[in-house]
């Protein structure tokens, strides 16, 4: 297993001193945003981690080797180029074996970080259960790897482009936590709230590690999704974006787009219809993240 992990100077170096580590996924830097924003964004989110005292691995797939911290010259080429294939559980082997460049997604950045021995992961949003998935069956697999890899994630919630209902349901069936951050509700990303009740409410980085801990102790596998809303000045007007998230929605369908690049698409077409107001949203809230993960880290890491 060893022989396809290939450490940073900087990660292996925190690991063999026992310093907190949080992951980092890069289908944010090569699907999630356009360059050089992406580049840009994913530097100024690691320098936050390491402003409070943790250790930022971004994880991605180049020369057949799963890279845990990326170097400056890496993330640029990266952040830069055109043929990087967007990374799930099911690619890991194909991508190594072919030497391609791979962007890991939630999913495959959670499978990383486990075997790399990272127990917390900063990003943006999560996947989930699309609207009309009960006709498409397209559900993320990053709930199935909630549910079954042991790595606590830290986003803004789910975008309502997803069906939040059905992904709560989901993650509920699978047993995956799904924790407020100072909320009584899911966030939903662009917005602070959505309708959507959660059953667990923390108020600071201790009471997370403590719960993760009290988890995995008992041999629970499966991560947690820590929702943590989008700072006020920085949300969206919620009639305004999800105006927009409709619109999208329905370019989308006629435009046939499916299986992986449906993320993308939503994405990109939002940013186009809000003329750049939701990149500007997507970068304060990950940088948010950024924030409470680096504690989070930290929390975990002092009671290992
Ligand atoms: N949501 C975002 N930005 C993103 C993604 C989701 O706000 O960049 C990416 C993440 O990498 C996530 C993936 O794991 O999209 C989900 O893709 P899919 O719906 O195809 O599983
Ligand atoms: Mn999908």
């Amino acid at each position: 297993m060893e022989k396809y992990l290939s450490y940073s100077k900087e990660v292996l170096e925190a690991k063999e001193k026992g310093l907190p580590i949080v992951a980092l996924e890069s289908t944010i830097i090569s699907h999630g945003m356009p360059y050089p924003q992406n580049v840009q964004t994913a530097r100024e989110v690691e320098d936050i981690i390491r402003s409070k005292g943790a250790v930022p691995a971004t994880i991605a797939l180049i020369d057949g080797k799963i890279k845990i911290g990326l170097s400056d010259e890496e993330l640029e080429m990266f952040g830069n180029a055109q043929n990087v294939a967007k990374t799930s559980r099911r690619d890991f082997g194909y991508l190594l074996a072919s030497k391609k460049l791979g962007a890991t997604t939630v999913a495959a950045t959670m499978i990383a970080a486990e075997l790399a021995g990272i127990e917390l992961f900063v990003t943006g949003g999560i996947g989930g259960v699309h609207r009309g998935a009960e006709h498409t069956m397209d559900i993320s697999a990053d709930l199935e790897e909630l549910a079954n890899t042991n790595v606590a994630v830290v986003c803004a919630g789910a975008k309502s482009i997803l069906d939040l209902g059905l992904t709560l349901e989901y993650l509920e069936t699978k047993g995956v936590p799904v924790v407020g951050y100072g909320t009584d509700v899911l966030p939903a990303f662009y917005t602070r709230e959505s309708e959507f009740g959660l059953n667990i409410r923390v108020d600071s980085p201790q009471e997370v590690a403590d719960m993760m801990r009290a988890k995995w102790d008992l041999g629970l596998r499966g991560g947690a999704v820590i929702a943590n809303p989008i700072p006020e000045e920085d949300a969206m007007d919620p009639s305004f974006i999800n105006g927009i998230i409709e619109e999208a929605l329905k370019e989308a369908e006629q435009n046939g787009i499916k299986g992986k690049d449906v993320t993308p698409f939503m994405l990109g077409k939002v940013k186009e219809l809000t003329e750049g107001k939701s990149l500007e949203a997507n970068i304060a809230l990950v940088k948010n993240n950024a924030r409470i993960g680096a504690e989070i880290a930290i929390a975990l890491n002092n009671n290992k």
